[in-house]
Formats: C-alpha cells, sequence, structure tokens
C-alpha cells in the first residue's frame, strides 16, 4: 500500500513538473519587464534555497523517537464507536507519559485537552496499530480525551478524563 502511494505521488509530481517545464519553455525570451525579467532565475533560485532552509530547520526534529526508561509512564487509550477505555485514572506531573493510542473498529483521534481548555497532544488512533505519542504534563488538574476524527453519530459523546497530580 504505502508503494503504491509513493508511485502515485511520484507520477503526480512527475505531471506537476512537467508542467512547469512545458510553461516555461513555451514563454518568449525576455518576457516581462526588462528589469525584472533579468532577476526572474535568482528570485527563483532564493525562494527555493529560502524554502529548503526553512522546511529543513523546522522539520529537523522529527520524526520523534519515544523515550525509554524506568522513569517513564505509559498510558493505553483504545478507542472505540463512541468512547475511550484508559486504563489510568491519574498520571503523575512533570513525568514523561507516552500515550499507546488503539482503536477496535474505525479511525479515530486521541486528543487531551488541559484543564485551560487548551489543546496539548494529539495522534491518530487507527485500527490495527498502536500509535505512540509522549507529552509532559506541568500543570496538574483534570484533562479531558476527545475524539479528534468524526466517526459516527455520537462522535462527540466520546469524552473520557483522568486526573494530572502533582508529584
Ligand atoms: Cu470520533
Amino acid at each position: 500500500m504505502h508503494m503504491l502511494v509513493l508511485v502515485i505521488t511520484l507520477l503526480l509530481m512527475a505531471a506537476v513538473a512537467w508542467f512547469f517545464v512545458s510553461a516555461v519553455r513555451q514563454s518568449p525570451e525576455g518576457a516581462g519587464s526588462g528589469n525584472l525579467a533579468s532577476r526572474r532565475t535568482p528570485l527563483i533560485w532564493g525562494m527555493v534555497i529560502v524554502g529548503l532552509v526553512v522546511s529543513g530547520a523546522t522539520l529537523w526534529p522529527y520524526p520523534h523517537a519515544v523515550s525509554a526508561g524506568d522513569d517513564i509512564v505509559t498510558v493505553n487509550a483504545t478507542g472505540a464507536q463512541w468512547s475511550w477505555k484508559i486504563d489510568v485514572e491519574q498520571v503523575p506531573a512533570d513525568r514523561t507519559v507516552v500515550f499507546n493510542a488503539h482503536t477496535e473498529d474505525v479511525n479515530h483521534g486521541l486528543g487531551i485537552y488541559g484543564p485551560d481548555g487548551r489543546l496539548h497532544v494529539q495522534v491518530q488512533a487507527m485500527p490495527g496499530y498502536v500509535n505512540q505519542v509522549e507529552h509532559v504534563f506541568d500543570e496538574p488538574g483534570l484533562y479531558q480525551v476527545l475524539c479528534m476524527e468524526f466517526c459516527g453519530v455520537a462522535h462527540h459523546d466520546m469524552i473520557a478524563e483522568f486526573n494530572v497530580v502533582a508529584n
């Protein structure tokens, strides 16, 4: 499946590149106002270089490796239409918590909201996979687990809770 997606993506990228090359070849020499036309090539290369630098700098830390060690708290979260099963009622603050997100039926989205209503972490929950995400909660309080992927008529009822307690 992944290979098929890769091949389709590469074919579509080749089609887009072919359109760009065709457009450039069919444009008349020296098109555009004189001063601007002479700066076109360095401008395009400048934008490409800036794009590569910005993309590389902002994507560099990915993918994250999930930490290992004795100090890790593991939480198993299983979604099903239409509830979450969370195997803990509380986790400690200021420690790394690894969430193992899984689902028994369709795709769900594990989203964890803090007491202030702010989204702290999210990960897709997919049938046949256990997706991991880690987070360190620095504010104690009642956190809510909501579904971030529309999964049917009672999607909005997929709410679970756990407490983050001070260490
Ligand atoms: Cu849902």
